[in-house]
């Protein structure tokens, strides 16, 4: 593998592709309770559900949700023949490091579903209480201004929060009455990691230094899974070995999964840290309606590629639109990172290590799935990829509504057929 050496402050740090969706929603006063009429929404199955009363699922707006089978994963997560106490013992949530701008962890769909540092928590403010460096590191660190405050700062409120996105798309929470819920809805918890700023600080150089001590934070407080819905197209020595200990070294203290994106604006390459080839990268490839991989996307280096939605995604917000409808492959690896947590939560995966997991559940399960993209036009896509699908696990806890089939069928089929035919006349 090629690297480009960087010099310190040409390494570029770019958030993965992300837009408007084209859809004229946003004049709904209830969005995104009501269900939407969008020229790329995919249906979501007539919602049955009991356990899942979150609007937008209920509503039938959470199409990708069904498409990776993440309500499988809720299903798993739930045990029936198990004693509650039990129940909760066998789970085990994945802490998922979420790589970004920050987040708004008030929300009400993220302020149940972060990482706690427990120390920290029930500690004395001004103090770090745990040792490691950090003063009231509850939920994360930022380490763009080197305090605790993780949500965006005055300065970016009214700006897009793509790390307030990204997080919801990992573990928005479930069952609440209120918004969205995703795949890791139940596995995973979110620890938060600012490493870049809002606005045009998104594009601005990356300090290597600042993502290897973030990327030494996340692992020593123990974040199973690395989101990084964002790239960079040059490397310095320290980085490549940081991500080489977690990504790569057998029986690593630090091992971890990184889900890396693409990107799909027709960047020449993926960048990275989807341009490593290390054991534990997990790319997503933003996968569009109908199955056929986003046509601007960027050729990924062989290995474990997923497919993942990227269009037509509902996520959280910061107030007050508190709900976003968005395109791009930065929903996929969000939504990827969300499945996997969702899985390796649940026995009998929760047990594994980073190792066993990639290779007997990513590898041979996900990757391996009949389950693939249509071909793309070029290489390497030109066979498709495996689409990311918990459908393919534990076949004796599926839920049958999600893994029966993926079309619509009875009185939510005519709906469809109906808004698509009004679409089309238009
Ligand atoms: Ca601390
Ligand atoms: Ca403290
Ligand atoms: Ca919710």
């Amino acid at each position: 593998m090629r690297r480009i050496r960087a010099r310190r402050a040409g390494t570029w740090l770019a958030l993965s592709s992300l837009a408007w969706s084209p859809c004229d929603v946003w004049a709904q006063s209830d969005f995104p309770c009501q269900p939407l009429t969008c020229s790329t929404l995919l249906p979501s199955l007539p919602v049955d559900d009991p356990h899942t009363n979150d609007c937008a699922y209920r509503a039938g707006n959470l199409w990708w949700v069904d498409y990776v089978a993440g309500s499988l994963a809720w299903t798993a997560t739930r045990p029936p023949a198990r004693p509650p106490a039990r129940a909760a013992r066998a789970r085990k949530p994945v802490t998922v490091a979420v790589f970004d701008d920050g987040a708004f962890i008030e929300h009400e769909d993220l302020r149940n579903q972060l990482w706690t540092n427990e120390a920290e928590a029930h500690g004395r403010a001004g103090i770090d209480d745990d040792g490691n460096g950090y003063v009231d590191d509850v939920h994360g660190w930022n380490f763009v201004d080197d305090n605790a405050d993780v949500s965006p700062s005055a300065a970016c409120r009214g700006q897009v929060s793509h790390g307030t996105l990204m997080a919801s798309l990992i573990a928005a929470q479930r069952n609440n009455g209120v918004g969205i819920a995703a795949a890791g809805s139940d596995g995973a918890r979110l620890m938060i990691l600012k490493v870049v700023g809002c606005g045009a600080a998104q594009s601005a150089p990356l300090d290597p230094i600042r993502l290897a001590r973030a990327l030494e934070y996340a692992t020593r407080m123990g974040a199973r899974i690395l989101s990084f819905s964002n790239h960079w197209y040059a490397t310095t020595p320290e980085l490549d070995r940081t991500f080489e200990e977690i990504a790569d070294r057998p029986g690593s203290p630090n091992a971890a999964i990184v889900v890396a994106s693409v990107p799909n604006k027709g960047e020449p390459a993926a960048g990275y840290p989807a341009a490593y080839d290390f054991r534990r990268i997990v790319r997503a490839i933003p996968i569009g309606n109908d199955d056929t991989i986003s046509p601007g996307t960027s050729p990924a280096p062989i290995g474990l590629n997923l497919g993942a939605p990227s269009a037509c995604v509902i996520g959280a917000a910061v107030p007050p639109e508190n709900y976003r409808l968005e395109q791009g492959s930065s929903n996929s690896t969000a939504i990827l990172a969300g499945v996997l947590a969702g899985i390796w939560a649940t026995p009998p995966y929760a047990k594994l290590g980073a190792d066993e997991f990639v290779a007997g559940v990513v590898r041979k399960r996900m990757s391996t799935t009949p389950r693939r993209s249509k071909p793309g036009s070029r290489p390497p896509y030109d066979h498709g990829v495996p689409l990311a699908d918990a459908c393919v696990l534990a076949t004796e806890q599926r839920s049958a509504r999600v893994c029966r089939s993926q079309e619509p069928t009875g009185k939510r089929a005519n709906e469809l057929q109906r808004n698509s035919a009004g679409r089309d006349a238009r």
